[in-house]
């Protein structure tokens, strides 16, 4: 574990202390501290929804950093350069042709060009982003919010999550796409952006260009790169194996938030 990877899980177990003192968790007093967090921590409970929910709220804040903590490199994880002629067809053209299609259950469907994202209201934020492959780096990001495209195309009440269709489809098993999805709660969270700046510089192709996901309380796998397309949808029953992402189709948990 690094120095990030500590300070991550501390401030975790400080806010998992806080809430069971302010719930006042029955039946906590006969374990001993020692006994009862580590068993929790290492148990898949607290990638659950609900117990994030009750621990941290859902409008909690990831944490936010200086330029000072920024790591040197932001390195490249999963898919470097995405094996999709039309996406290098787009690249070759320095995205210009891009537009992110916007569709699914909301009132006006309609396409963003990057032009028409860099508009939207913005936010630029210093945060960490953890793989869990064992790696933690911290970029400056700064991306249009979530929240404005949604106030544009306007979801319906019927929809409970937005899916992110990337253009890389995945080498390790042919051709499946990247794929994937998160909560409305998450949608609509202040430092939930698209970016397409990383380090004051436009978004890299190793770290996903022209736009990928930023939904900064959640894992690096739930970050969507070469975001193409996003679908406003009530279930991801009928994308990949229904399972709301590519990795959670390989058996990652979907609520990846902590
Ligand atoms: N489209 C797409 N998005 C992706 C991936 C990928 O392979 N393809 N890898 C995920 C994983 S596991 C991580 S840790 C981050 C890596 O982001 P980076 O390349 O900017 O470091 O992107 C995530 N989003
Ligand atoms: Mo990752």
């Amino acid at each position: 574990m690094n120095d990030l990877d500590r300070g991550g899980r501390r401030r975790f177990l400080g806010r998992i202390a806080a809430s069971v003192g302010a719930l006042g968790v029955a039946g906590c007093d006969r374990l001993s501290q020692t006994e009862w967090f580590p068993k929790v921590l290492g148990s898949a409970e607290v990638l659950n929804g609900h117990v994030a929910k009750l621990v941290t709220g859902r409008k909690a804040m990831a944490q936010e950093f200086t330029p000072a903590d920024l790591s040197p490199t932001f390195r490249s994880n999963g898919t470097a350069d995405p094996n999709n002629p039309q996406y290098a067809a787009l690249a070759a053209n320095h995205f210009n042709d891009y537009a992110l299609e916007v569709s699914g259950l909301v009132a006006k469907p309609r396409r963003f060009t990057l032009a028409e994202l860099r508009a939207l209201p913005s936010r630029t934020q210093i945060t960490r982003h953890d793989c869990v492959e064992g790696w933690s780096a911290i970029g400056k990001w700064q991306g249009a919010k979530l929240s404005a495209i949604l106030d544009d195309v306007r979801p319906t009440t019927a929809a409970r999550y937005v899916v992110f269709h990337c253009a890389d489809p995945m080498e390790q098993d042919g051709t499946s796409p990247y794929y994937e999805s998160i909560d409305m709660d998450d949608a609509y969270h202040v430092q939930t952006i698209l970016a397409y700046a990383l380090n004051d510089q436009p978004l890299p192709i190793k770290n996903g260009a022209p736009i990928r996901l930023r939904v900064e309380r959640q894992l690096g796998y739930k970050h969507a790169k070469y975001v193409m397309r996003l679908e406003l949808v009530d279930s991801f029953a009928h994308i990949g194996d229904g399972k709301g992402g590519y990795w959670e189709d390989q058996g990652y948990q979907w609520y990846a938030g902590v």
